[in-house]
């Protein structure tokens, strides 16, 4: 199993977002915990250096199988279904502009809160068509770079907009690319899916990107999710790509990745041929 976790390039509000602070520091933090790869959360592409970036990453053997862009709501209120278009347009070029290090690192573009929140005063039908419309621009403009965008779920505490694998699965029926997948995360699927292990068979192959963390969003390990029987799922589906932790600092950081990868790695799932996936 290839495990990863996740580190802001830059401070950061989100509160699950594990690392934050001083990049090359905690690269080596987290690298000396033994983890495979560093999932990056990523505002604003021109804000990184990409060659001292590959540089830190490189140096300690990190890879990163995902980059997180949900910042760009959180921070600076992008949305793919604001009411006024020039909002929508400006998160539609900030995905888009994700592509270029995506393609370098060979990475899955992460799809979270920048699919918004319906405003008052518009439909739940408008905001999907405007969602259906921004998901078939970005992914045509990545699909020459083969870079692929998974779109994550969230519980309805954070968006009213695609809770479920189910909803999930419909989304891409609309869309219709090859490379618009879903990123599951186990702490959304527990308070939103029927059956966890159910909804992870599923969604298949269209699982591009997976996140872990307890029932009450601790390191795996501190809840009530039964982690081996959602990992052998995970696997039976042919998924070959990273766990990757997305929980919080708690009691601090480094204990948690810690305390985390101790759990996971002591359940001994893994992928049934046993082959790292590349
Ligand atoms: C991001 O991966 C996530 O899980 C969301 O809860 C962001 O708010
Ligand atoms: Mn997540």
């Amino acid at each position: 199993m290839k495990l990863s976790i996740v580190l802001s390039t830059h401070a950061a509000q989100f509160q699950a977002a594990t690392f934050k602070g001083d990049f090359a520091a905690n690269v080596a933090r987290i690298a000396g915990l033994g983890y495979d790869g560093v999932e990056l959360a990523i505002r604003d592409p021109r804000l990184v250096n990409a060659d001292e970036l590959v540089g830190v990453l490189a140096a300690h053997k990190l890879v990163v199988p995902a980059i997180g862009t949900g910042q760009a709501w959180g921070e600076e209120g992008l949305s793919f279904t604001a009411a006024d278009g020039a909002i929508r347009r400006a998160a539609i070029e900030r995905i888009k502009s994700h592509i270029p290090l995506a393609a370098r690192l060979n990475a899955v573009v992460i799809l979270g809160l920048i699919r918004g929140i319906t405003p008052a005063g518009q439909s739940h039908a408008q905001s999907m068509a405007y969602l259906v419309e921004a998901l078939q621009e970005c992914a045509a403009a990545a699909a020459p770079a083969g870079v692929r965008y998974a779109l994550e779920p969230l519980n309805r505490y954070e968006t009213d907009l695609i809770h479920t694998v189910a909803d999930g699965l419909a989304l891409i029926e609309r869309v219709g690319a090859a490379n618009f997948g879903l990123l599951l995360d186990t702490f959304h699927m527990n308070i939103e899916e029927p059956a966890i292990e159910a909804s992870i068979r599923a969604a298949g192959e269209r699982i591009f990107h997976f996140h872990v963390a307890d029932s009450n969003r601790w390191h795996p390990g501190a809840g009530h999710l039964d982690f081996g029987g959602i990992l052998d799922a995970l696997f039976a589906t042919g998924y070959r790509g990273f766990v990757s932790g997305e929980f919080l600092p708690i009691p601090d950081a480094a204990t948690a990745a810690q305390r985390g990868i101790a759990h996971l790695r002591g359940l001994g799932s893994a992928p049934a041929d046993g082959i790292p996936a590349g």
